[in-house]
């Protein structure tokens, strides 16, 4: 059991006024406007299926969780692919895309699994988590990839072509550091983009960064439908992390050592650091804003005690109800797969798992007021 901190204590619509970060107080407005703490994970294994069930529970859940490693026909393109077009029902549906990537490595190495590579997971991922086993060191590399993105983000690439005789002013001097966050979608290198002009004859090509209209992600240019989720505006251009700091898995190796590290690590980076998968709240001391993302959950069949225990998966995964994750360990939202998946209709399933869930949740502040 957890202390009784307040954010146990609070709704939804009051923490998402001292929510540290700007995704997390979207968020839980979100979770408020849509009386909904169900995330689906959406373990589909074709982009077909992924992108028919995101627009079928859209309408359930405020954050859809993806494997996109596990997904056969994944489109990379970064304006029409599948990340834009799940991007494109995310804003018709008012959800956030969570890919599960579960990055663990050297921060160079997760820099460039977050920002670059063919998925460009952090072009349509609002959230991303970490799995803290490397050290600190992979959520400070995670947070500098993502603001160098963000400043980038902000402008658009325009391109002008004068003729005549270029003066000596157009030219800078410091040529740009390399690296991933000098690339293009297509990979091109973007060194020097926004502050030099280079000369063929007397005619000067210039690019340079220009505010983009819109902070909508990513760029989007698929066709047919692009609404926006009435009740709230765009998603902030921040991105969020969540630290892996307990898991549902029997036998795992995450002892109480490692999730205090990775508490104090989520401290040391509020701006960028929403919270936690874990099992529990692990919010603690007053400053703790965090929010708590559980999965390894299921309720029994429909007609059996909603309270009642439920079988692991037979592969390590265990499973609780609603009511125990978040009516008695704290936790914020639920998030299910295989519970949902795997029913006769996914569409009705999240909605009992939406009402089981958001009743744990309603029950948990009115006893607590
Ligand atoms: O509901 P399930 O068992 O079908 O799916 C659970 C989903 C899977 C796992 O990869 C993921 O949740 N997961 C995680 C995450 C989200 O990081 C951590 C964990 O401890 N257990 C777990 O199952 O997509």
């Amino acid at each position: 059991m957890p202390t009784r901190h307040p954010t146990l204590l609070e709704t939804f619509s009051s923490r998402a006024q001292t929510a540290t970060h700007p995704l997390t107080a979207y968020l839980l407005r979100l979770m408020d406007l849509k009386a909904s703490n169900l995330c689906l994970s959406a373990d589909v294994s074709t982009a077909r299926e992924l992108l028919q069930l995101a627009d079928k529970v859209g309408p359930s859940i405020v954050v859809l969780k993806t494997h996109h490693d596990v997904v056969s026909g994944w489109d990379f393109h970064p304006h029409t692919g599948t990340g834009a077009r799940l991007a494109q029902l995310a804003r018709k549906h008012g959800f956030l895309i969570f890919e599960d990537r579960k990055f663990g490595d050297i921060g160079h190495t997760v820099q460039m699994q977050y920002v670059g590579g063919s998925a460009r997971i952090i072009d349509w991922a609002h959230i991303v988590n970490v799995n803290m086993v490397p050290g600190k060191a992979a959520v400070t590399a995670l947070a500098e990839a993502e603001a160098k993105w963000r400043e980038r983000y902000q402008y658009e690439v325009k391109t002008s072509v004068t003729v005549g005789t270029p003066r000596s002013d157009t030219f800078d001097e410091q040529p740009e550091e390399s690296g991933w966050w000098n690339t293009d979608e297509e990979g091109q290198n973007r060194e020097g983009v926004g502050r030099k002009g280079s000369i063929v004859s007397v005619t000067t090509l210039t690019q340079h960064y220009e505010s983009a209209t819109s902070p909508r992600f990513p760029r989007d240019e698929t066709k047919g439908e692009d609404c926006l989720y009435a009740g709230i505006d765009e998603p902030p251009i921040e991105r969020g992390l969540l630290i892996l700091a307990q898991m549902s898995s029997a036998g795992n190796f995450m002892n109480r050592e490692y999730t205090q590290a990775c508490v104090e690590a989520a401290r040391e980076h509020r701006r960028f650091v929403m919270g936690f998968v874990s099992q529990e709240s692990l919010n603690s001391e007053p400053d703790d804003h965090f929010i708590h993302m559980t999965p390894g959950c299921q309720l029994p069949p429909e007609g059996e005690e909603e309270n009642g225990t439920v079988a692991g998966d037979g592969l390590g995964q265990r499973y609780n109800t609603p009511q125990k994750l978040i009516g008695l360990c704290g936790t914020d939202i639920v998030i299910v797969g295989r519970g949902i998946l795997k029913a006769g209709d996914p569409q009705s399933e999240a909605e009992r798992y939406r009402t089981t869930a958001w009743k744990a949740y309603l029950s948990r502040v009115t006893k607590n007021t």
